[in-house]
C-alpha cells in the first residue's frame, strides 16, 4: 500500500506540514454543490485568506484528473466552482473509482478528512456536516461523514448541522460511534443558520487552546477517529428561525414527493432551501464558513505549539 503515489500536496502546504506549522484543510463539495457560482469561488478564495490572516496555511482539498490534491491553485478552485454540479460529488465510496478513472471530484467532509489525514493535516473547517436524515428510520439515509468521524483522525469545525437532518438522531449516532461533539463557547448544538437547536452537546470548550489540547490528548492516546466541533454562527448573521424552518420543511416535503434519494438528497435540499429563502441564507452560509475558518486556524496555531 502506498497512497502517496496518488497524492499531490502543494509545495507551500508540504513545507508547512514538515516544519510543524499550522495547516487547515477545506472541502470542495461546498464549492461545487453547496453554493452557486460566482459566490462559491469568491467564498473559497476568501476563506483561504481568513486562514492566512489567522496564522494557518490553507489546503483546499479535491480530486483533479484523478489526483488527490491537498492545496489547490486559484485556477483549480475556479474550475470546480464553474463546473458546479457537473463535477462528481465524491464521498468515501466514490473515491477509488474517481481516482481509477482519472476524473475530477469535489470532496465531501468524509473524503476531505481521508485526504487531509493522508497529507498529515489534523484540522478542517467547513460549513455543515452530513448526518442522519429525517425519515432515516425508513430510508436508511445516514451520511458517510458520521462513520468517517469515527475512523479518521481529523477534527472538523462546523456550524452544527442543518435541520434538513434529524439533529437528535445525528447526535445519537455520533454517540454510538464514539465521536466527541464539542460546543464552542456553548453547550447547545448549533443549527447552522441559527445558534440554537435546543439540543445539548457533550462538552463546552471555551478557547482554541482548550480545543487544541483535546485534539492533542486524543492523538497521543492513540485513539482513532475525529472530533466534531459545533461553532455557532455569529449573532449578527443568524437567521429568523421561523423563516428558515419553514423553508426546510418545504424542501424536505418536496424531496419526499419527488423521490429524491442517495447522494442527490443533500444537494437537492441545500439548493431548495436557498431558493426558498432568497439571498439571505447564502449570506449567512458564507459568514459562518469564515467564522469556522477563523476558529480552525487559531486552533491549528495552538496545536502546532503542543506538537513542538
Ligand atoms: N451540509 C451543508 N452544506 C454542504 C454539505 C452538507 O450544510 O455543502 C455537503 C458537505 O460536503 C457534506 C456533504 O460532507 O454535503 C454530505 O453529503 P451526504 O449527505 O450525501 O453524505
Ligand atoms: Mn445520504
Amino acid at each position: 500500500m502506498d497512497y502517496k503515489k496518488f497524492l499531490d500536496v502543494a509545495p507551500e502546504v508540504e513545507e508547512a506540514i514538515k516544519a510543524g506549522k499550522p495547516v487547515v484543510a477545506l472541502e470542495s463539495t461546498i464549492i461545487s454543490h453547496g453554493m452557486p457560482y460566482p459566490q462559491n469561488v469568491e467564498t473559497a478564495l476568501n476563506v483561504e485568506k481568513v486562514l492566512r490572516d489567522n496564522g494557518a496555511v490553507p489546503a483546499t482539498i479535491a480530486i483533479i484528473g484523478g489526483r488527490l490534491k491537498a492545496g489547490l491553485s486559484r485556477e483549480e478552485i475556479e474550475h470546480l466552482g464553474k463546473a458546479g454540479h457537473e463535477v462528481t460529488k465524491v464521498s468515501r465510496r466514490d473515491l477509488p473509482i474517481i481516482v481509477a478513472k482519472g476524473m475530477d471530484g469535489a470532496t465531501t467532509v468524509a473524503t476531505t478528512m481521508i485526504i487531509a489525514a493522508m497529507a498529515g493535516i489534523s484540522i478542517f473547517a467547513t460549513g455543515g456536516v452530513g448526518g442522519v436524515h429525517r425519515g432515516a428510520q425508513k430510508t436508511f439515509d445516514i451520511s458517510a461523514d458520521l462513520e468517517e468521524l469515527s475512523m479518521t483522525p481529523v477534527t472538523v469545525v462546523c456550524a452544527g448541522a442543518k435541520a434538513i437532518l434529524d439533529l437528535p438522531l445525528t447526535l445519537e449516532y455520533l454517540e454510538t460511534k464514539g465521536v466527541p461533539v464539542l460546543g464552542y463557547q456553548t453547550k447547545e448544538l448549533a443549527a447552522f443558520y441559527t445558534r440554537h437547536s435546543g439540543l445539548s452537546v457533550d462538552y463546552q470548550i471555551d478557547s482554541p487552546a482548550e480545543l487544541a489540547k483535546a485534539i492533542y490528548v486524543k492523538k497521543e492516546m492513540g485513539m482513532q477517529g475525529g472530533i466534531l466541533v459545533s461553532n455557532p454562527i455569529p449573532e449578527e448573521y443568524s437567521m429568523d428561525p421561523d423563516v428558515i424552518n419553514k423553508a426546510i420543511d418545504q424542501a424536505v416535503k418536496e424531496a419526499e414527493e419527488q423521490g429524491v434519494h442517495g447522494k442527490e438528497s443533500t444537494p437537492f435540499l441545500l439548493a431548495r432551501v436557498k431558493e426558498l429563502t432568497g439571498g439571505d441564507s447564502l449570506d449567512s452560509n458564507i459568514q459562518l464558513v469564515y467564522n469556522n475558518a477563523k476558529l480552525a486556524a487559531q486552533t491549528a496555531v495552538e496545536l502546532s505549539k503542543l506538537n513542538k
